[in-house]
């Protein structure tokens, strides 16, 4: 799928205060700016025009831009995320779709969607039900992509230990290609994907995200890089360690359309 923007927003001084359970340890500021740039350099490398977003401060986790919106060429879809401390985030995000998009729907309480459980596959949506999006959401946001031709499937992420959105899992890849996690290998709705195995060791590899000619990776995970390598996928590889300490990665940092 070609992109040719991304929406970021740079992190705040308040960003250690986010949501994690990774038990990594607090994220140090300026490493966490220094990640933030490399990742949109790293988009721009990729060809995407970015439009740059201040932090809030009332939102420790705004970086993870991803999580507020779903994206596509037709709509977008403003998310009511499920995380209590994360739902203002979408109202700030509204203004700045506006300029790029004339349909915006919005997903209202009680259903909830964040956009990490969303994965698009050509013109299939994959709808991960979490602990942050949960049935009443999926059902709405399917509702709003039929609209517009797309086909929804859902996903059940709530019994997979320690997985926070559908997207800490699996990856589309092109070409009905799809990197995904043990757990959720045999799922019967990814059966007709060629699969990628990201080995339990590497999981969080698994968020890793294909624009234009490249795949954005996050460092240390060589046997997944060497399988994507292997198979003609040319790699923009960044280092997220900072990110990873608060549960997120290179998907959630930024909204590609
Ligand atoms: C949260 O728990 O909401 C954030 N600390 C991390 C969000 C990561 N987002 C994503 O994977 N799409």
């Amino acid at each position: 799928m070609d992109f040719s923007h991304a929406i970021v927003r740079k992190p705040g001084a308040s960003f250690a205060e986010g949501i994690t359970t990774s038990g990594l340890g607090a994220p140090e500021f300026e490493k966490t700016l220094a990640q933030h740039t490399a990742y949109c350099q790293a988009l721009e490398q990729c060809g995407l025009a970015l439009r740059w977003l201040e932090p809030d401060e009332a939102y420790p986790d705004g970086t993870f831009v991803e999580d507020t919106a779903v994206l596509t060429a037709e709509c977008a879809v403003l998310t009511c995320p499920g995380a209590p401390s994360r739902q203002g985030e979408a109202g700030l995000m509204l203004p700045v779709l506006q300029e790029f998009y004339e349909q915006i729907y919005t997903i209202t309480a009680p259903g909830s969607v964040e956009g990490g459980d969303i994965c698009q596959a050509g013109r299939r949506f994959l709808i991960g039900v979490s602990e942050r999006t949960n049935p009443e959401g999926a059902r709405q946001l399917a509702g709003f992509l039929a609209r517009h031709g797309y086909n929804s499937s859902i996903i059940d992420c709530r019994q997979v230990p320690g997985l926070l959105h559908l997207k800490s899992g699996i990856a589309y890849l092109g070409e009905a290609r799809m990197a995904v996690i043990p757990a959720l290998a045999e799922h019967p709705e990814l059966a007709s994907y060629e699969k990628i195995l990201v080995h339990n060791e590497e999981a969080y590899a698994s968020n890793c995200v294909q624009i234009n000619d490249f795949v954005l990776t996050a460092a240390g995970f060589p046997r997944f890089q060497e399988s994507l390598v292997r198979r003609g996928y040319r790699l923009l590889t960044l280092e997220v360690s900072e990110f990873q300490k608060m549960d997120g990665g290179l998907s959630c940092l930024s909204l590609r359309f």
